[in-house]
């Protein structure tokens, strides 16, 4: 094919490119080993040595712009290709989430525990805090526990490496604590984590406390009787049956244990409240002359009243568990069943 040829054909058919393969058809053709441009150049030696130089500039040129031609359209094409990728796979991330993402729900002891703060703090309590690593003096000594008591004893307390330190056993030395900084009116609840060695079906070894203490010029039982019951009607929404029994704590003299009609069998009698019809929620009691000494109060001019409960039992009355362990092995079958609280 002579040069004219062959550049007429390269016009029409560089019009026809659509794509990246139709151009790498046109290379070949052109300008591949057997193409039509390396053809004129063996052409060369057959020509007129007069003219040979000047026929070789054309086919150069000629090759020059077939290549310049692959060159630039080969990057327009990539280019094009690009931009429709990049159309396609676009993300629009003003779409609204297809789904609402899971929400968690609170754990029926927070709800439990934050209630009973609530109630207290709306009859003019404070609350405390204090740490779950304690001094055995706070834990016991201050609260009229002697060094043989059976509480102390390795096989119901945890203690730590630390000598004279352990994992409290009640909140009660957040109350020390708060009388050794402070002195009365006190009006406080210390809400927390406790420990015991204890674990069987009713007993876990950490479980949760709310503790009071009120102390004050003229302080009586009768007003602790008073706060109880009233805590007690606001928490169970009911005018619920209660009853104080004489019991014995080291740390209180007089000391009660407070049983409230059961709820589950309003009294009739049931396997929960094991058929006495009354179920044991609170200890009570006025705080022993000794931890008011001991903790920096004077027991001539100053009076209290202490009482304390679980917190587990409370949640399970309220939400009808009957296993203490569902609070604290975080099934999520459990835990779902609280997604409104
Ligand atoms: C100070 C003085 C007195 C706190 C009290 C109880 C009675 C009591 C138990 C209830 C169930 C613990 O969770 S439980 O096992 N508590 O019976 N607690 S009086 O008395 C105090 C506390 C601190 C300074």
């Amino acid at each position: 094919m002579q040069l004219e040829e062959i550049k007429k054909l390269f016009e029409e058919e560089k019009e026809k490119i659509q794509s990246l393969e139709d151009l790498e058809k046109l290379r070949q053709t052109f300008l591949g080993k057997k193409g039509l441009i390396s053809q004129l150049f063996k052409e060369l030696k057959n020509i007129d040595p007069a003219l040979r130089k000047e026929f070789g500039q054309k086919i150069n040129r000629l090759r020059e712009e077939v290549e310049n031609f692959i060159r630039q359209k080969r990057e327009e094409l990539q280019q094009q290709l690009l931009e429709e990728k990049l159309r396609s796979e676009r993300v629009d991330i003003t779409l609204p989430a297809r789904i609402v993402p899971p929400l968690g729900s609170k754990h029926p002891i927070s709800a439990t525990i934050e209630e009973i703060v609530e109630i207290f703090k709306q009859m003019g309590f404070s609350v405390e805090t204090g740490p779950e690593i304690e001094k055995e003096e706070y834990n016991f000594d201050k609260l009229n526990i002697p060094k043989e008591h059976p509480a102390r004893d390795m096989q119901d307390t945890f203690y730590v490496n630390k000598p004279g330190y352990l994992l409290r056993t009640h909140t009660s030395p957040v109350q020390v604590r708060t009388m050794l900084k402070k002195q009365p009116p006190i009006q406080i609840i210390a809400p927390g984590r406790v420990y015991r060695r204890d674990d069987d079906p009713t007993h876990s070894p950490m479980f949760f406390q709310v503790e009071g203490l009120v102390v004050n010029e003229n302080v009586n039982f009768a007003n602790m009787m008073f706060v109880l019951r009233e805590f007690l009607r606001r928490f169970f929404e009911a005018e619920v049956p209660v009853r104080f029994r004489p019991s014995y704590f080291p740390f209180t003299e007089p000391s009660a244990e407070v049983d409230i009609g059961c709820v589950i069998c309003q009294g009739k009698g049931c396997r929960v409240c094991k058929g006495t019809g009354w179920l044991e929620v609170l200890g009570a009691g006025m705080v022993h002359p000794n931890v008011l000494q001991a903790c920096g109060i004077d027991p001539d001019k100053y009076q209290g009243f202490a009482f304390g409960l679980g917190v587990d039992r409370f949640a399970m009355l309220k939400y009808g568990i009957d296993n203490i362990k569902l609070f604290y092995e975080n099934d999520v079958r459990f835990l779902k069943q609280f997604s409104s609280l």
